[in-house]
């Protein structure tokens, strides 16, 4: 660095970043006439979009040096958040909200001409995610940056994030999201970077000391450049660094033999391979696939990570024994998994620890939280396949089981089965590593997503390692959300509407403080202003719909919506085939009962896996309905459904608000948390839902009276199931007579739904959608009889908002940071109030 004596200049021209109108407006038009090479004769919206998001991007990163300077200087622990996915959506609303500067930027943007709403549009999502773990990921980074704790968030920087949706003649179709054309947000790091290996084979030997060497050799080496993203804290001069890898063939790997004896094809396409490592983020949500290039991902991803990680570690020139109480790893899924076996790798291999030892570190390192209990989503690899690619981490991959093992053995020494079930390797043909047992055995807490799920892994599918390391192993960490996008950004009406009740914006902070509205529950001026802004967000999506789909819908018509990654264990279908039946109520009713009729607007969005045929059915009938719906004259305003494409982070935070109800309700026992429920509650929508994930403790918190509830109970699913195979098995009458109404053709060719309603009528109904029919639709009708009384349902919503508190991603951090991680956040001295609360 600097000598001290010559460090006046640098403190005399650091950047200070604009804090009034003028000066934005300044560091806007100099970006915009300088960086962008634009005037005011050619500077449409996207242009001051990114003249705007250059201003912030360049008074985030003043903030983002200070931090990495005080945390370095604080030389304090650690955490480092590991996901495969990061759902951030758009930054620049965030960016100006969280710095206290969106107010500043509307009037300097007014001045300059332009809406700020118009130019907040302009902003591609940052897409790198499949749905609720991914934004999970980057609520929790909101929440740490925002608690001040010393946090980074490790991920690949993909080059195609989740695909765009089209639906065409009622299929998706999907469209590659090439976001990078131009993205502000992120700092290419071209001098941070790691050499990865791959394939090549392991050489043991013993030097002349007479030390056991290993030396994985003669791989292929693609290097990792680095690519950071500054997170900016709420009302907080924190910000952190999510780092993102991108893949390149490493420059010593460029063959320049091939290329200049004639052969560039070749050594550009071993350049292009490199690359593709980390083009392209997997589009599954619970579902694994196990395709080499992913495994080739998640190891690139590791290993540079760690690297990155270990070379911050050692400059702090500490005993390896203090390496975790300077580091936490978190593991978001078992994604991450193969970064324990490479920092078992790093200290044995590289640098020389004994195996107990470096084992010892590495397990008070890692925490390891899991997401799911669905068989299709649990991480397996082929040992055939680990072996070619990664032989070394083969072989520790075996010694780490075979010293569990042992372990077990001698603690359960009569018990033989017990040692296959817990094995990490699974004698199948090819043998497979179950990568969650790998990540338990690594880990030091694992934990789960809500009461319901992390209670079903200790009895399930983990109930074998419960036996093995108590109870105390295993721990529940309920999901959350952050306040910050989920309310005050995506409803700020809703948000400036609570702050002039409780008299601040201290609740974006301490979400608890929602229970002072409890008191405005009856007041009639406070009902009156919650309702019209909840109609206000329904017109707001009414155009939306009219923008997208090209027709009008009813803002007075109740809007139950559905949205959220199309799978079957969510039962969209049943959602649908309630949608059919109330069609075909409608339709055998008189002109007089239809009058009494509330109308309904059924919203449904989603992405389906490509490759989940059985998910894009559901897709095709949903919008296979709408054309028949809305188009009937004997229905009109009464039922419009609509399938909204592509949703999105950007496209939730216009939907969510505008809900009356939502739908929340799979199989119980199948989803794990569930993250929406609590973004649709904290806007003011009442939900309808099984008593599944985190819709349980929502129930505990808001009250009985204020959620729909219904359906089987989760310890009832595996006898219901059983039964349908076993037992004299009936069908819902009702349910049937909708198969009959899709079978006569009545939404087009019936053969394109043969084998969504005969996995139900014939084929063991896997989700339950005929046990749970009838309680669904007798629950639909509840609420179209409570939505009546708007008087008693505007109570129940600002009732729910007051109860909701608990689900801030700020207590999930705190618990993380109290029980796993050991972490306190670190004090931030100059903190200074935010500016203007917009
Ligand atoms: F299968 N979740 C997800 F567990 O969005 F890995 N994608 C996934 O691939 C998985 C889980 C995985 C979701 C859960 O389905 C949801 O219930 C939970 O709220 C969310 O992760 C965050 O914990």
């Amino acid at each position: 660095s600097i000598p001290e004596h010559m460090r006046e200049a640098w403190r005399k021209f650091s950047p200070r970043g604009f804090t009034t109108k003028e000066e934005f407006e300044a560091e806007a038009v100099k970006h915009i006439e300088t960086t962008l090479a634009r005037s005011l004769f050619n500077c449409d919206e996207l242009a001051a979009y990114s003249g705007t998001a250059l201003a912030f991007r360049d008074r985030l990163i003043i903030d983002w040096n200070k931090t990495q300077q005080r945390q370095t200087f604080a030389d304090q622990k650690r955490i480092y958040y590991l996901s495969l996915e990061f759902l951030m959506g758009r930054a620049l609303d965030n960016a100006m909200l969280n710095v206290g500067l969106k107010n500043v930027a509307k009037e300097g943007l007014a001045d300059l001409g332009f809406r700020i709403e118009d130019i907040i549009e302009q902003e591609h999502d940052a897409a790198l995610g499949n749905g609720g773990l991914g934004r999970l990921a980057a609520c929790f980074l909101d929440s740490m940056a925002t608690l001040n704790y010393a946090a980074w968030g490790y991920g690949l920087r993909y080059r195609y994030g989740i695909f765009k949706q089209e639906i065409q003649d009622g299929y998706q179709v999907e469209i590659p999201d090439y976001w990078l054309d131009f993205n502000p947000w992120e700092f290419p790091r071209h001098d941070v970077t790691v050499d990865v290996q791959f394939y090549g084979w392991v050489n043991k030997y013993t030097d002349d000391q007479g030390k056991q060497i290993v030396s994985w050799q003669d791989g292929e080496i693609v290097t990792a450049t680095a690519y950071d993203v500054p997170v900016p804290g709420y009302g907080t001069p924190t910000v952190n660094n999510l780092r993102l890898w991108s893949s390149k063939a490493s420059s010593g790997e460029f063959d320049f033999a091939k290329f200049n004896s004639g052969e560039y094809e070749s050594a550009v396409a071993d350049e292009q391979r490199a690359e593709t490592i980390s083009a392209v983020l997997y589009p599954n949500d619970n579902l694994e696939r196990g395709k080499e290039l992913r495994l080739k991902q998640q190891y690139f991803w590791c290993a540079a990570s760690l690297h990155d990680i270990v070379r911050r570690f050692k400059k702090s020139q500490r005993k390896w024994s203090e390496f975790p109480d300077q580091v936490a790893i978190q593991l978001n899924d078992t994604h991450p998994t193969l970064a324990i076996v490479e920092l078992q790798r790093i200290l044995v291999d590289m640098e020389g620890l004994e195996w107990d030892a470096a084992w010892d570190i590495v397990t008070r390192t890692f925490g390891y939280t899991n997401h799911t209990v669905l068989p299709e989503a649990l991480e397996k690899w082929s040992v055939p396949l680990i072996q070619n690619l990664l032989p070394r981490h083969l072989q520790l991959i075996y010694e780490i089981n075979l010293y569990f093992l042992q372990s077990v053995e001698r603690r359960f020494p009569k018990d033989r089965d017990l040692l296959g079930r817990v094995s990490i390797i699974e004698e199948s043909q090819p043998k497979m590593v179950r990568m969650a047992f790998l990540a338990i055995v690594g880990s030091h807490k694992v934990n789960g997503v809500a009461e319901l799920h992390s209670d079903l892994i200790k009895t399930t599918i983990f109930k074998d390692f419960v036996k093995v390391y108590g109870p105390d192993k295993f721990t529940n960490v309920t999901n959350g959300i952050t306040p910050r996008r989920w309310l005050h950004q995506a409803n700020p009406r809703l948000s400036e509407l609570i702050a002039s009740k409780l008299g601040n914006y201290e609740f974006l902070k301490d979400l608890t403080l929602l229970n002072k509205l409890e008191p405005y529950v009856d007041d009639k001026d406070f009902k009156k202003e919650w309702a019209e802004i909840k109609y206000a967000n329904k017109v707001r999506l009414a155009q939306h719909i009219q923008k997208t789909k090209g027709y009008s819908v009813n803002p007075k018509a109740l809007f139950d919506i559905q949205v959220k990654r199309i799978h079957e264990y969510k039962r969209q279908q049943l959602n649908i085939f309630g949608v059919i039946h109330r069609y075909m109520a409608i339709k055998a009713m008189s002109p007089d009962e239809r009058k009494k009729l509330v109308p309904r607007v059924s919203v449904f969005g989603g992405k389906a896996a490509p490759g989940y045929w059985m998910a894009k059915t559901i897709i095709h009938l949903i919008n296979k309905v709408g054309e028949v719906v809305n188009k009937d004259p004997d229905v009109g305003d009464l039922l419009k459904v609509v399938f909204l494409e592509d949703y999105n982070v950007s496209k939730a935070e216009i939907i969510i608000p505008a809900s009356d109800i939502s739908e929340h309700i799979s199989t119980a026992g199948t989803e794990a948390s569930g993250t929406s429920n609590m973004k649709f509650v904290l806007n003011g929508g009442l939900i309808i839902g099984t008593l599944d994930g985190a819709n349980i403790e929502i129930t505990r918190e808001i009250g009985e009276q204020n959620i729909f509830l219904f359906g089987n109970l989760s310890e009832d699913v595996e006898d219901l199931r059983h039964h349908h195979f076993y037992g004299d098995y009936q069908m819902n009458p009702e349910l049937l007579k909708v198969f009959d109404f899709i079978k006569k053709g009545t939404f087009g060719d019936e053969g394109a739904f043969g084998a969504l309603i005969s996995g139900i009528a014939e084929h063991g109904d896997y989700y339950l959608v005929s046990d749970d029919f009838n309680s669904y639709c007798q629950t639909q009708d509840l609420i179209d009889e409570a939505y009546k009384d708007q008087d008693s349902w505007v109570s129940k919503s600002i009732t729910s908002v007051a109860r909701m508190g608990f689900f801030t991603s700020d207590r999930c951090i705190n618990e993380y940071a109290d029980g796993i991680w050991n972490i306190e956040p670190l004090q931030v001295k100059e903190e200074n109030e935010v500016r203007s609360r917009t």
